[in-house]
This record gives C-alpha cells, structure tokens and sequence, in this order.
C-alpha cells in the first residue's frame, strides 16, 4: 500500500512510546479483567472500528463571514485524498472517504478509484449539492431546489442526484446523502405542504434511480440557509419522508443539525427500532450547526449515542448497520489534525459503550434503580481507554501518538511548498 508518512519515521516515533504503552495497557487490562471484561476483545473490536472522513472536511472551512484559508490546503479531490491517506496511516481508523459533487466531480474515475486503491480507501455515500448554483446553471437553486415552486428548478436538481449516483457507482460507493438548504425565511412565503409533496415527488424520482443494493439516507437540519422553515426541519420530517419513500431511503443524524440541549440519543433509539437509521455526521456543537470537532464539548453526549448503537448490536437488532461518517468545518486547526483527533474521539466513544455491562444495566433499568443505571453508564464513561485505542494503532501498523508523528513529519508545511494557492480551487467553505 502506497504511504504518505515516512515508515521510518513512524516506527521511530512508535518505538520511543511503545515501553510506556505497554505498561498502561497491562495495568489497565487488570483493572478490565476484575470486571470480566477480556481487554483483547475491546482492542480487536475498537481495531475494526472505522469512521468515513468528508473530502470537504480536509480543506480549512469558513464563516458567512469570512474563510481564512489554511496553508497547504488540497485544491482538489487528488490532494483532498493524499490528505485522507494520512489521517487514515496515523489514525487506523478512517479507511474510507465520502465525496460532495459537483465538487470532486472528475473527467476520469477510474484514475480517482485507482488512487483511492492504492492508499486503502473505500468510498462510501456520495453527496449530492443542490445548495448553491453552479457557474451558468440554467435554472436557479435560488427558492429551493427539489421543492422548487418551478418544475425546471426541480427536474435540474432530481437529475443532479441521479448523475451523483452514477458517478458513486464508479467509485463503488454504496448509498446516497441528500440534503437540501430548501425552506422558507419569511412566515407565509412557503406552502408547508404543497412544498413537502414536491420534494416528496422529487424524492420519489431519485429513490427511482438507487441501484438494487444502494441505500438512500435523507439529512435533516433545523435551520440555515433558511431561517424560518426548512423542508427536511427535524427527524419527525426526516422519518416521514424516509418512510414514504421507501425501505431504502434511511435518516442520517447529523449531530450539529438539533436544537441546543435535544436528547439526540433517544431519537437514535427511535430510529433504530424502525430499521430507519442510516448513518450519522459526527461533529460538536454549542449553538447550532457549528461543525466543531467531535467531543470537543459534549463528549459525554457522543458516549450516550454510542451507548444506543452497541446496544443495538448486543440485541443484534434487525435491520441494524448505519454508517459513520464525521461532518466537520475546521476554521482555527490544520483539518488534517482535527479529523485525526475526531475519529479517534468518536472511535473512544465507541470503546467506552463497549465496557457497559448491558446485563448489569438492564436489570438496573427493570429494577426502576435510576442511580446504578446511571452510574453504570458513567463508570464506562469515566474510564480512560486511551492505552486501548493507542495498541490498537499500534498493531495495525498506524501511530501511537498520531499528532506527534504529523508533526514531525511536516506535512503541512511539505504541502505548502507542493500545492500553491489555487483561486480557483473548489469544495472548502461551505459546510
Ligand atoms: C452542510 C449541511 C450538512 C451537509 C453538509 C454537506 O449543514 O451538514 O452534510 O453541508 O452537504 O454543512
Ligand atoms: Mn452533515
Ligand atoms: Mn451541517
């Protein structure tokens, strides 16, 4: 597999850490084996774990405001997967990569899949972009898109979906996203229903298209770009449409896309019992759609949503599989470190749901013992896994310390003398 950070360098940094690491590990598994839990299988399983990077996450993103570029930044789908090799080479845990088009539309993807191959990256959901016009688009996006009052609006952005399809069955991709900035800012402007039965229609002729073995997931967001009503507000909307549509069309959970202080784990749950839960978008928020790193500031939020999806798979739910993804907008941070740092938060949420003693915990709950029930969640929850995640790196050849190593690697500042700046560079900014 072709490499982007120096295996020298990486087995060197390794090598200084792997002593320490071994005796951290050690004590901890003792600790783990007093509560009958075999520290070898939590390793293995958080070594499985794998959370998709989005190709606009690794250019610098931006503000209504202002974008203030980073250096180094990929000024296309090529650059923005050499990025996605490196996060994936030191986290061990990103091995694949959602792409947004037309952004990282190219002429050949047989060369893109290729070098996706090369690095040991799969492609999954492709996301269609029907929230902005493109250069010389005929008919505007301007009031809505798949719910535009304006039939050539609408057939525009149906046929942008089905192109996105095509262009994910060339990568081998296996699902489509859909959001839409649709809504309305104005109370009035919109007719709430007649406005859903057209993306409902619209949506009807893009679930159409899906090949046999695709899924569709539908994204929904509270507000912004439309301030006063948005066609796809929340998971009730999300779930209807989903329903509607289909078995194959599932709601993805975009974590920053709720009301401050929404209990996201309970629609999770929901979600699950109805075979309804097709991915997620992991990111952090205090105020709305901020797109900060994933457990920057409710970590324990995360773990509460991990706790919901590994009891899915203890109770071997039917229907069960979402697909994980991180959906995030790095303003002050290199991106390349924030998606490291972010995966590896999201796949520490994972570790943590695995140490609840579900047993223990569903006894509590029939027992109506609130306190235990909740502490046994919090013990999970205050334990440090990190000796866990750091060999389960290690093992897969990817870095102990993952930070650490990109920098004294200099990347970014190699890749500020390899890719100049681009004007005309597209896919950063707008998420
Ligand atoms: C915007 C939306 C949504 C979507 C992303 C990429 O809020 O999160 O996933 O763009 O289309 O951030
Ligand atoms: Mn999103
Ligand atoms: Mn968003």
């Amino acid at each position: 597999m072709k490499k982007r950070i120096d295996s020298a360098l990486l087995e060197a940094e390794n090598a200084k850490r792997e002593s320490d690491l071994n005796s951290d590990y050690a004590a901890l598994g003792e600790k783990l084996a007093r509560a009958d839990i075999d520290i070898e299988t939590i390793t293995a399983k958080a070594g499985e774990f794998q959370v998709a990077v989005p190709s606009w996450g690794t250019g610098t993103g931006g503000t209504r405001f202002a974008r203030f570029p980073g250096e180094g930044e990929p000024r296309n789908i090529f650059e923005k997967l050499e990025d996605c090799a490196v996060i994936n080479e030191l986290s061990g845990c990103t091995d694949s990569v959602s792409p947004h088009f037309p952004w990282d539309k190219v002429d050949d993807f047989s060369e893109l899949k290729q070098q996706a191959d090369e690095y040991g990256l799969k492609w999954v959901s492709v996301n269609s972009n029907t929230f902005q016009d493109q250069p010389g688009q005929e008919h505007s996006y301007k009031y809505g898109s798949l719910s535009n009052t304006q039939k050539a609006s609408r057939d525009l952005a149906i046929q942008h979906n089905l192109d996105v399809i095509e262009y994910g069955q060339k990568l081998g991709a296996k699902s489509l996203t859909v959001w839409v900035g649709d809504g309305s800012n104005h109370p009035g402007q919109q007719h709430f229903q007649r406005a859903f039965e057209r993306y409902l229609a619209s949506m009807e002729e893009i679930y159409k298209g899906l090949p046999d073995d695709w899924e569709m997931h539908i994204e929904h967001k509270m507000f912004e770009p439309a301030f006063y009503s948005t066609i796809i507000q929340d998971w009730g909307s999300n779930l209807l449409a989903a329903m509607h549509l289909g078995p194959k069309c599932k709601s993805l959970v975009d974590l920053g896309h709720h009301a401050p202080n929404t209990n996201i784990e309970m629609i999770v749950s929901r979600l699950i019992q109805f075979k309804k839960l097709g991915g997620f978008h992991f990111n952090d928020s205090k105020y709305g759609d901020d797109d900060l790193d994933s457990g920057s500031l409710h970590p324990y939020q995360q773990f509460l949503i991990f706790n919901e999806l590994v009891d899915a798979e203890y109770r071997n739910q039917e229907g069960f599989g979402p697909a994980y993804m991180l959906d995030q907008s790095h303003n002050v941070t290199d991106p390349a470190e924030s998606l490291i740092n972010s995966a590896i938060e999201v796949q520490r949420s994972y570790v943590k749901a695995l140490l609840v003693n579900r047993e223990a915990l569903y006894g509590f709950q029939e027992g109506n013992d609130a306190l235990m029930a909740s502490l046994e969640l919090k013990n999970a929850f205050n334990l440090d896994v990190s000796p866990i995640l750091a060999m389960a790196r290690l093992r897969k050849g990817s870095a102990i310390d993952p930070l650490a190593v990109y920098r004294q690697a200099g990347y970014r500042k190699a890749m500020a003398e390899a890719r100049p700046r681009d004007p005309n560079a597209t896919g950063s900014g707008i998420v």
